[in-house]
Formats: C-alpha cells, sequence, structure tokens
C-alpha cells in the first residue's frame, strides 16, 4: 500500500486515562487525521470522550521528543546534547552494571507511573531478571490498597461488574464520566441508568452524576470509613444482612457486630456532614436493592488508612450478598493468557518480599511494589538500604508523588537517572540520560493486561513512531539484553505479545482481528471452592491479622488533627482534559483548561473575603501552592477542591517549568505514612487559603 492512501484502523484508546474506548483512526499519508468511536467497540459502543480527539496532536507535537539526550550541564540547567541509540543503550548499561557491581542489584531501582500498557510488565519483568526488588510505582495511592485488602479479605480484588444489570450502583468517591475509572467505561454505567439503575453518589462536590443519583451523600473528605461502617451498623441492626451468606461464607459476623455498635449514623453523620436519614436510607437501599455494585475510586487509597477504608467496603458488601455475583462486585477471570506472575518471571526473584525496601517498613504482605515515600528514604537516608540508580519510564514523579520538595532532592542525589519519555518534563530535567518513546498508536500493544477486569484489549500500530523514538518494549528488550543474560529476551521485541499470547492459542495477529479476549463468565465460585482466604470465607475479622501485622476488624480514624491555623480541608479531582501531570502543552486541551483551578463554596469565600477568578497561595503544614479560585456550590462548604498535575511546559526548562508554583504535591507530606501500603494523605489535608496580594 502506498503512503498516500487512505485507510481506517481499529485500535483501542490508551494512555489519556486506563484506556478502553475501541476507536476508528483514519490515516492519510502516513499520518493520523481523523478518530471516531468504534461502534463495534466490546466496552464502549461508539462513545468516546475529547481526550481522545486530543490524543493524536501528542505525536505531532513539536516539543515532543525524537532524539536520545545526555546531561550536558549540571542537574535540571537544561542543557543537553544528542547521543545515538547505541551509545545511549551502552552507557545505560554501563552505569547500572558498575553500580550492580559496587552496591548490588538492589541498589538499582525501576520506576513506573500508571499502569500505561504491557510496558509496566515488561519492566517488572528486567527488575527480575536483573536482580532487583525495588519497582517504583504509584500503587500505594493506585489500586493496591482496595487489591491488596481484596486478596486478605475474601481471597480477590472484587470489581464493580457493568457487565451485567445492578439494581443500584454506588459511585463512592469516583467521578467514572470525567476519569473512565480503570477502563470500567462509564458508557456501559451510562445504560444502565437509562434502564433503571439507581444510583448513590458519594462525594464532597456535585458531580455530572450526583444530579441523576437517586441519593447524594455529600461527603466531608477523609471520613469514607466512617460512612461505610454506619451503613454496616444499619444493615445489621435492621437485619437486612444476607442470612444465607453471612452464615456459611463470612468470618467474624458476631464481631462485626458488635464492633460497629459505636458507629451510629447521628454520630456518623456528625463525622461526615451527611444527614443521619441520608446515611441510613443509602444503608437500606443498597441492601435491599439486589444485586449492587460499589465502584470505588480514587479517595478510598488517597489517605493513611486506606486499609480500613477498603476492609469496611469489601465487608459491606459481602454482609449483603453482592460479592461474586453477576451486577455486584466480582471475581473477574483472566482469559486464558500468560499469567503475569509468569510473564515478569517472578520465580527468579523468589525472596523478593524480603529484599524490597519496603519490607523494612512492614507494608502489608503480597504488595509487590515499593511506595515512592519509602524509595526516596532509601536514596536519601540509605534506610534500609542506599538505591543509587533509578530508571524509570512513564512516570513525572516530581509532580505525581507525594512531597515534592524531597521527591526533587531525592532524584539530584542519584548517581545515575534515566527517563523514557514523550516530552522533556520537570522530571525528565533531572536525568543523566533521556529516552524519546514511541507512544500510543505507534507500536503494537496489549491493554488492560494484568487489571483485574478480565479482559485484554488489542492496541495495534496504526503509524510509524517519528525519528528516533522506540517502544518502551523495544528499549526494555534492548536494556535486557546488555544488563541481564541474553536468553530471557527476544530477537524482535514484538515477540513479547506472542509469548505472552501463547497459552491462548493466538498469534497477536490474530488477536488483533478478534479485537479483545476475555475472560469465561463465571459467578459464585465461592459455592464449590470457598473464598481463597485462611478460613475459606470472607474474613470480616482477619484470621491472621496478628501475622499480617494489622487490625482485625476496619475502625475509623480521623486522617488529620484539628488545627486552628489550617480551618479548611483541602482535597482534590482528576481534570476530564489531562491525564495526572500529562499533557498540558496540548492546545486543544490546554484550551479548555488554561491554568490550575481551586474551587471554594461561596459561603467560604464569603468567610475569606476571596473573590472569583482570585489567585491564591494553598498551605498547608507541609507547603505552599498557588491557584485561581472558582467560587461554586458544586463544592461543599468548608472544603477546597484543588487541581493536581500542574507544571508549565511553556516556561523555562531551567527553572524545571516551575515544578514548584502550582503543583499539588507541594502541600502533601511523605512522611506521613499509613503502614499498610505506605500512602500519603492526598485528599483531606487540612489547609489555609489567602490572596497572593494580601
Ligand atoms: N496529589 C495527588 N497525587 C497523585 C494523585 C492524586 O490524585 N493527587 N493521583 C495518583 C495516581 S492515581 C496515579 S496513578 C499517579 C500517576 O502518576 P504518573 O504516572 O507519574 O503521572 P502521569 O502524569 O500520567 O505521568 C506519565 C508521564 O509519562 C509520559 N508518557 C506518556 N506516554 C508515554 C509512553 O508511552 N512512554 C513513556 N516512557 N512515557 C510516556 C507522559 O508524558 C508523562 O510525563 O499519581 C498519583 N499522584
Ligand atoms: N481524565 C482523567 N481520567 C483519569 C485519570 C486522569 O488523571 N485524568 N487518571 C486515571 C487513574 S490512574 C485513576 S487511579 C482513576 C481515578 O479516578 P477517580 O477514582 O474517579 O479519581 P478522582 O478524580 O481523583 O476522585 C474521584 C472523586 O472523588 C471525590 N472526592 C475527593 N475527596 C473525596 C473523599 O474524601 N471522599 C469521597 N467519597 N470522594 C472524594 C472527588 O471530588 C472526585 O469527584 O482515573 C483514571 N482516569
Ligand atoms: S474515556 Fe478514556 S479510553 Fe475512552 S476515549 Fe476517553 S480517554 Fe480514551
Ligand atoms: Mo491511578
Amino acid at each position: 500500500m502506498g503512503d498516500n492512501s487512505i485507510r481506517w484502523v481499529r485500535t483501542h484508546c490508551a494512555r489519556m486515562d486506563h484506556g478502553g474506548c475501541a476507536l476508528l483512526v483514519e490515516v492519510k499519508d502516513g499520518k493520523i487525521v481523523r478518530i471516531k468511536g468504534d461502534p463495534e467497540g466490546y466496552l464502549n459502543r461508539g462513545y468516546i470522550c475529547r481526550k481522545a480527539f486530543a490524543s493524536v496532536d501528542k505525536l505531532y507535537h513539536p516539543q515532543r521528543l525524537r532524539h536520545p539526550l545526555k546531561r550536558k550541564g549540571q542537574r535540571g540547567e537544561g542543557k543537553w546534547i544528542k547521543i545515538s541509540w547505541e551509545d545511549a543503550l551502552n552507557e545505560i548499561a554501563e552505569n547500572l552494571l558498575s553500580i550492580k557491581d559496587r552496591y548490588g542489584a538492589r541498589a538499582v531501582a525501576f520506576g513506573v507511573g500508571m499502569p500505561k500498557g504491557l510496558d509496566h510488565f515488561v519492566l517488572i519483568r528486567l527488575a527480575n531478571i536483573f536482580g532487583s526488588p525495588n519497582v517504583i510505582a504509584s500503587q500505594d495511592v493506585c489500586h493496591a490498597p482496595r487489591e491488596i485488602t481484596g486478596l486478605h479479605t475474601c481471597g480477590f480484588y472484587p470489581v464493580a461488574d457493568f457487565h451485567q444489570k445492578s439494581e443500584l450502583v454506588i459511585l463512592w468517591g469516583s467521578n467514572i464520566t470525567h476519569t473512565n475509572e480503570e477502563g470500567e467505561i462509564c458508557s456501559l454505567l451510562l445504560e444502565q441508568i437509562k434502564t433503571g439503575t439507581r444510583l448513590i453518589v458519594i462525594d464532597p462536590r456535585k458531580t455530572a452524576l450526583s444530579g441523576r443519583a437517586n441519593l447524594f451523600l455529600q461527603i466531608r473528605p477523609g471520613t469514607d470509613c466512617a460512612l461505610a461502617l454506619a451503613m454496616i451498623n444499619v444493615i445489621i441492626g435492621q437485619e437486612l444482612y444476607d442470612r444465607e451468606f453471612v452464615s456459611e461464607w463470612t468470618h467474624g459476623f458476631e464481631e462485626l457486630k458488635e464492633h460497629v455498635k459505636s458507629y451510629t449514623p447521628d454520630k456518623v453523620s456528625e463525622i461526615t456532614g451527611i444527614p443521619e436519614e441520608l446515611i441510613t436510607e443509602s444503608a437500606i437501599q443498597y441492601a435491599t436493592s439486589k444485586p449492587s455494585a460499589i465502584q470505588w475510586g480514587n479517595p478510598i487509597e488517597h489517605n493513611v488508612y486506606t486499609f480500613d477504608t477498603c476492609r469496611a467496603l469489601i465487608c459491606l458488601m459481602a454482609i449483603c450478598g453482592n460479592l461474586d455475583v453477576p451486577g455486584g462486585n466480582i471475581q473477574a477471570l483472566d482469559p486464558p493468557v500468560m499469567r503475569p506472575g509468569r510473564f515478569v518471571r517472578a520465580d527468579l526473584l523468589p525472596d523478593k518480599p524480603r529484599q524490597m525496601i519496603s519490607a523494612h517498613h512492614g507494608v502489608i504482605p503480597r504488595f509487590m511494589t515499593v511506595p515512592p515515600s519509602f524509595f526516596k528514604r532509601a536514596v536519601l537516608e540509605g534506610i534500609p538500604y542506599e538505591i543509587k540508580a533509578f530508571y524509570s519510564m512513564c512516570t513525572n514523579p516530581l509532580i505525581t508523588w507525594a512531597e515534592s520538595p524531597v521527591t526533587y532532592r531525592a532524584l539530584i542525589a542519584l548517581d545515575f537517572f534515566v527517563v523514557s519519555e514523550l516530552f522533556m518534563t520537570p522530571t525528565a530535567s533531572l536525568a543523566d540520560i533521556v529516552l524519546p518513546v514511541a507512544t500510543q498508536f505507534e507500536f503494537n500493544d496489549i491493554g488492560h493486561y494484568g487489571l483485574g477486569h478480565g479482559i485484554i484489549l488489542a492496541r495495534p500500530k496504526v503509524v510509524e513512531p517519528p525519528d528516533e523514538c522506540w517502544p518502551d518494549l523495544k528499549i526494555l528488550n534492548e536494556i535486557g539484553k546488555r544488563i541481564s543474560p541474553p536468553e530471557f529476551w527476544f530477537d524482535d521485541y514484538q515477540d513479547i505479545l506472542d509469548e505472552l499470547l501463547r497459552p491462548a492459542g493466538i498469534t497477536y495477529d490474530e488477536f488483533v482481528k478478534k479485537g479483545y479476549l476475555r475472560g469465561e463468565e463465571s459467578f459464585f465460585k465461592f459455592k464449590h471452592k470457598g473464598f481463597k482466604t485462611p478460613t475459606g470465607k470472607v474474613e470480616l475479622v482477619l484470621s491472621n491479622a496478628d501475622k499480617l501485622g494489622v487490625r482485625a476488624l476496619p475502625e475509623y480514624k480521623p486522617v488529620f488533627d484539628d488545627d486552628p491555623e489550617y480551618p479548611l480541608i483541602l482535597t482534590s479531582s482528576k481534570s476530564p482534559y489531562y491525564l495526572h501531570s500529562s499533557y498540558r502543552m496540548i492546545e486543544r486541551l490546554r484550551n479548555s483548561s488554561p491554568y490550575p483551578v481551586v474551587e471554594i463554596n461561596p459561603d467560604t469565600a464569603g468567610e475569606f473575603g476571596i473573590s472569583d477568578g482570585d489567585e491564591v497561595i494553598i498551605e498547608t503544614i507541609y507547603g505552599k501552592a498557588s491557584q485561581v479560585v472558582r467560587i461554586t456550590d458544586r463544592i461543599m462548604p468548608g472544603v477546597v477542591c484543588a487541581s493536581y498535575g500542574w507544571w508549565f511546559p511553556e516556561d523555562r526548562d531551567s527553572e524545571l517549568f516551575s515544578w514548584d508554583k502550582s503543583n499539588y504535591n507541594m502541600l502533601t507530606s511523605g512522611d506521613r505514612v499509613g503502614k499498610e501500603f505506605g500512602t500519603s494523605n492526598l485528599k483531606a489535608l487540612k489547609c489555609n487559603m489567602r490572596d497572593v496580594l494580601k
């Protein structure tokens, strides 16, 4: 086919959130010119959001990195020289191997952000084969709390089943129309709402769906655990629980019943700010509508007590008999492709749980990535041992990790730091070597692998990457050959895809024709196999709590102390235009959201003498950031909702693109973290606010 042809290619959206919508992409003269939702898409049936249209702009953006770069001046000075791939790879290999020689493989950490595609797993494979137990990821604040707590409580990660009809769905801190959480595709939920599924929304802000909800619980940030425990109190008190399930399949019901007695709706109303009747009514509706699903979002895991909140929610699902039932919260079975543990060669590092730096901090067993805050302590203080090198991809830690000033110090302190990136970011500016990547549409990839939703999606290449941009898969494969036994690596990186699909009996090309693979639909598995916990039941009380080093029953504790100096509660929500800190340079997106905005209720603004459009300094005990005020009654009084992920690609690279000006993570702490997952308070912090001019 000649280059001046016009063709349509079927693929899946990626890297603008977790991905998932099937796309039809028009290519003319080798360039993408149009994108449409694929009406036959398994998850989206034609639906796409505005980010999908802008996703193409990043491919052709003038600021895109196109050649490997090596630092010339001091870290962060913005001075680079172009080098060849061969030199870049050799330099990386030399440095990583010499650090391994001097300090051991564990002194080299591998970093990744939000899982974007198969590269996530190839990076873990590289770490395992190289011999380092330290993969640093954002999982402390993104899904590990719900997944690992699920494993310990009921033996699996209970995801909302939007493929079957639910009578009721609770959006518990999940702004699914904006975030499409985990590619769950809000279009499936919207279809259900049209056909009568009732909705409860729990959020401190009015959201796109709160207006369509039967009940809207405007909650004070950080108090979700108390609410869940009060709902359990009502359901047990009014005997609305599923008697049969509870007696056959739960462990510790009587203790839970006793334990929740103190979480009365009137007391929890004071904690959460939600009227008592609404707490009671929500509990009754959740317990009496069968099946009901809870779609849980990031706020559940964005505070130091995330473990208890996740526990309370799973107990709630369990006592109402909503676990592993169609339309409830289910264990989605994966398609028969290679299991992640095997793919990443976990067998090569059997001692990893004891070797990882997080083991020293007593994190919960089975949590296999290292929380960033513990990584930083290792780099800066050598606790529990020194980390000297960091290979990072698909992440911008200077903006996305809690407590940015400490992140800055840690990145500066590294002996050797490599970043693979699409654009020069504040983080990449601090690297020794920056590698230019191919991205969405430019290489063959597999989406949704390992995310727990029982589905994988084909993301075939649509166009060639520009200049010297390589897919992370290829980069990792080439580094692997240089720093670890080559027999574990592939002649052509695309063989990785076939290898992963082999157990399913298909090649990548055949997979692309199918578009997706899903695991067998199966429910009530516990009836044959029980639950995969020590007691074989859902553990309302954890039978091995002592061994795990955790509380046996979920408890609510205030996530912050009252402090008159910081009278407001600060929280955040994700922008519908951006992915975390990404894509602020894309004009189409930036025009829709040109600067960071902090939302405040009119009454609160009045009390603070703040007007719409004012630039304010938001201040916590940890730090400061400036954003622009938007007065709106969407947000409850006393709470402010700031924008997260901001830096300014238009500012000077030698000043790291004003990384510390409006960045939400100037306001957070990496020091005060939860024990189980090393999680910081990201949502629910105490703050103050003042006009910059006053
Ligand atoms: N305060 C606060 N902090 C948070 C959160 C919050 O809500 N509040 N959310 C947390 C959550 S849930 C998460 S998941 C993390 C996310 O944290 P990160 O994953 O660090 O966030 P991103 O901004 O998505 O960073 C991705 C980077 O990868 C680059 N990129 C895009 N495509 C590719 C590619 O194909 N290859 C490579 N190598 N790079 C690519 C982008 O340009 C971008 O700079 O942040 C967490 N941090
Ligand atoms: N557009 C876009 N989509 C994304 C992302 C993105 O950055 N941009 N990131 C992706 C990633 S990695 C993730 S993990 C998901 C996250 O997706 P979501 O879970 O939806 O995450 P958030 O937008 O951080 O928070 C959801 C809602 O929680 C509310 N909220 C704030 N504090 C609290 C609280 O204390 N309790 C309760 N109940 N609600 C509270 C906010 O007002 C917001 O409406 O989104 C994915 N999709
Ligand atoms: S909702 Fe997510 S997957 Fe769907 S089109 Fe938008 S960015 Fe892509
Ligand atoms: Mo996330």
